[in-house]
């Protein structure tokens, strides 16, 4: 029973077994067919009963139960006509997993290997991850099992319209606000907020990592990666270190690993490797973000044929080239590992490597790209384990930013978003560590994060209240919503304006 070792376990309690443990159980049962969902489920409920224990009235409220269902989910057809004038039809989501504290906010992913489960996984994160930013964000997520790898900009510019002649109905910048993720950045979101425009007939910020003329943040499109690189350094800084002549390994060459590339550099780092689907490159002199760039723009031009990161030594002749499984950059030794591709690319394997090649720090800028088992071989070898929710949070962060400037029909400075995504980070990394040391598990960053990501913009006594939206009041107790404690202020506010 319960999961293999300390870090994610589920304590008997009084001889019963305990509310967590009970709560993941009945997931499994539930959804066997969603894997993904299940570990990350895992992950965090493997994690939390500490910040339960002190209170039974949660589980009689069934806070938990609230917090693992999503409020609602959209799935439907997405047909479109592909150049050789050929319909094809694809599958549609929206997860609007929680709005407890602000409108659904998370990515849109497109890759064939979309599945409800995996969306479930990565809304169950963003309900989190957004709350540790302190910004006002509930969490979502959607996209499609839409491949855009090999297709003419006219087809993607086709699927996006269709998608979103469905998806416009169901969000709203006061209601549901997607992004980009894997397979959706710039482009698409442009083909994306056209289409809403006109089916609407309004101007809104319904959607970030929008381009800059038309109502994007600066800072959004490296937010990600910085964000990633200042949340290790801060950690780094409370170790009396720094990124500073450090050697750093990287998975991944697309939009977070590109600017986590080049923000480790900007603070004394060397990223000795990184990689795509094909294989990945190594490069004596330290990976050049800007040829990163040209790859991954040559990438996403609608002429991506035959396109990959061996690409790269064009440019930078003393570099070289492995094909095959990208992977093989975790077998370098470094002091600092950054998993930036997808979930499960980190696996034992990979961590047994690393671990005994001298990493000493990990920081997740993928989702769950570690699996449960490497992420425990990390934590028992005594490396800082900074888990995605965290750690990848800056790009959320920006988008969040990005909405605060829409509505006020303004656009702030690069330094001004860059600014605030520094002090952010920074201050996470505090949140997190503190919660870790209030639960007596100093170092322990995967339940920091997850406790005090339940716990937003409030001290880790009033831990999960995000998922108390609508407790029932019919025993009379009182509800402890966040947002009841939230709203009521201004209740009584009213009422005295009344008499
Ligand atoms: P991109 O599509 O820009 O880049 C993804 C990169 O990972 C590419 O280099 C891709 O290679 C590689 N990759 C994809 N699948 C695999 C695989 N199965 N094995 C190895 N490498 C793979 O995505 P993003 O950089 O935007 O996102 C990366 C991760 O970060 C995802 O987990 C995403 O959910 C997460 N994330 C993204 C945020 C953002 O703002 N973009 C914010 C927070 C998290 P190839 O080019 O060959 O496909
Ligand atoms: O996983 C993530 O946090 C993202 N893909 C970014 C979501 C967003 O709304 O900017």
């Amino acid at each position: 029973m319960g999961c293999r070792d300390r870090h994610f376990s589920f304590p008997i309690i009084g001889g019963s077994m305990s509310y967590t443990q009970k709560v993941l159980d009945e997931l499994k049962a539930r959804y066997p067919e969603q894997p993904e969902f299940i570990q990350a489920a895992t992950e965090i409920l493997g994690t939390i009963q500490p910040a339960l224990d002190a209170h039974p009235e949660y589980e009689e409220a069934a806070l938990l139960e609230r917090l693992v269902e999503p409020e609602r989910i959209v799935m439907f057809r997405v047909p479109w006509v592909d150049d050789q004038g050929k319909v094809q039809v694809n599958r549609g989501y929206r997860v609007e997993f929680n709005s407890a504290i602000g409108p659904y906010k998370g990515g849109l992913r497109f890759n064939p290997t979309v599945t409800l489960g995996m969306l479930k996984f990565l809304g169950l994160e963003q309900i989190l991850k957004n709350s540790l930013t302190t910004l006002p964000m509930g969490g979502g997520k959607g996209g499609s099992d839409f491949d855009p790898k090999g297709k003419s900009n006219n087809e993607i510019m086709h699927f996006c319209q269709s998608f979103m002649t469905e998806l416009y109905r169901h969000i709203g910048p006061n209601t549901d606000v997607p992004a980009g993720d894997l397979g959706v950045g710039g482009r698409e979101v442009a083909y994306l907020f056209g289409q809403y425009k006109r089916l609407t007939n309004e101007w809104t910020g319904v959607l970030t990592g929008k381009g800059l003329s038309f109502g994007g943040s600066l800072a959004r499109t490296e937010a990600t990666g910085y964000g990633l690189v200042y949340f290790v350094d801060e950690y780094l800084k409370s170790r009396g270190e720094s990124f500073e002549g450090k050697n750093v390994v990287v998975h991944g060459s697309g939009n977070v690993a590109i600017y986590a590339v080049q923000k480790v550099a900007q603070l004394g780092g060397k990223v000795l490797a990184c990689s795509d689907t094909h294989g990945w490159v190594e490069d004596p002199d330290g990976i050049d973000y800007t040829v990163l760039e040209h790859v991954y723009n040559k990438k996403r031009s609608g002429h991506d044929k035959g396109v990959t990161l061996a690409m790269y030594v064009d440019e930078k002749p003393n570099a070289v080239w492995h094909e095959g499984d990208g992977r093989g950059v975790w077998q370098l030794p470094c002091d600092i590992a950054l998993p930036c591709a997808r979930e499960n690319t980190l696996l034992l394997e990979d961590a047994q490597a690393l671990v005994a090649n001298g990493c000493k720090v990990v920081g997740e800028g993928a989702n769950m790209p570690t699996t449960i088992e490497a992420t425990t071989y990390f934590q028992e070898n005594g490396v800082a384990f900074m888990p995605g929710k965290a750690a990848n949070a800056g790009g959320v962060l920006v988008s969040g930013l990005e909405m605060s400037q829409n509505a006020e029909h303004l656009s702030w400075t690069f330094e001004e978003v860059d600014g605030k995504l520094e002090q952010l980070m920074r201050g996470m990394f505090h949140n997190v560590d503190d919660t870790a040391k209030e639960y007596g598990e100093e170092g322990n960053f995967v339940m920091g994060a997850n406790i005090a990501g339940c716990s937003p913009r409030a001290s880790a006594k009033s831990s999960l209240d995000i998922a108390c939206d609508e407790a029932p009041s019919h025993s009379g107790r009182e509800p402890f919503s966040m947002v009841e404690r939230a709203v009521r202020p201004r209740l009584v506010h009213l009422k005295v304006l009344d008499k």
